[in-house]
């Protein structure tokens, strides 16, 4: 497999030029807390079911990424046990009756340990895939992200998660102020809203891709097995 070279990508606004050596796939939030019922995604009053969809393309896009032999970040929110990293203003944000640091059915609310904080099983990181805690909504924030990015020489994201509008919409945003070009597969996002799933990845590739790019998972790994 020849994997130095450019592999165009269907997606819009045009093609991405794929440079496999030099992308890394970065899995944002797939947690127990955000994908199932008892978590900090339904305690905000979301129907968590929506989010499923994401985790079978995900799943065979991150199976194909791994066959490829090619670089594979997760990332995961939460917060220290003893909330010294999360901000007030986080904490009683939503005047939800159980909020961050609570104890609900999968342990404490998005606290790093606990069963809910957890990826989940189907697209669990295998040993050497490095794994972000952050405790922001944007995976650069707090984080040595940029720095193992860096390490790799990696230049290109393919940025797969949840939820659209809000920790992958942040993270496309931090990455393209720090030179990324990202491209992100729809079928391996999600959210809550329909209508936040759409508007989140209109604004990426809106203004000739002013953010970045948007395709879909079987263009990907066309790609990478087409080498
Ligand atoms: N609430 C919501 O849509 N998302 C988050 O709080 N975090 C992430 O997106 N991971």
């Amino acid at each position: 497999m020849q994997t130095q070279s450019i592999v165009p990508v269907t997606a819009e606004p045009y093609p991405f030029e794929l440079s496999p050596r030099e992308c890394a796939l970065l899995i944002i939030d797939m947690q127990r807390d955000f994908l199932e019922p008892g978590g900090f995604g339904e305690a905000l009053g979301n129907d968590v079911s929506q989010l499923r969809r994401t985790i079978d393309p995900t799943r065979r896009l991150l199976a194909a990424w791994r066959a490829a032999g090619l670089f594979v970040i997760h990332t995961r929110e939460g917060h220290r046990p003893d909330l010294s990293d999360l901000p007030p203003a986080k904490k009683v944000r939503g005047r939800a009756a159980v909020t961050i640091g609570d104890a609900g059915p999968m342990g404490r609310i998005l606290v790093r340990g606990e069963p809910g904080h957890d990826i989940i099983a189907e697209l669990y990181p295998k040993a050497g895939e490095p794994v972000i805690d952050k405790p922001g909504k944007g995976a650069f924030f707090a984080t040595d992200l940029h720095a193992i990015l860096q390490a790799r020489t990696v230049r290109q994201l393919v940025v797969c998660g949840v939820t659209t509008e809000v920790c992958v919409n942040t993270t496309v945003r931090e990455a393209n102020d720090r030179g990324y070009d990202c491209l992100v597969p729809e079928d391996c996002v999600g959210s809550y809203y329909p209508a936040f799933q759409a508007a989140g990845l209109a604004m990426i590739k809106a203004q000739g891709g002013i953010f970045g790019w948007v395709g879909e998972s079987a263009g990907l790994i066309k790609a990478i097995g087409s080498g």
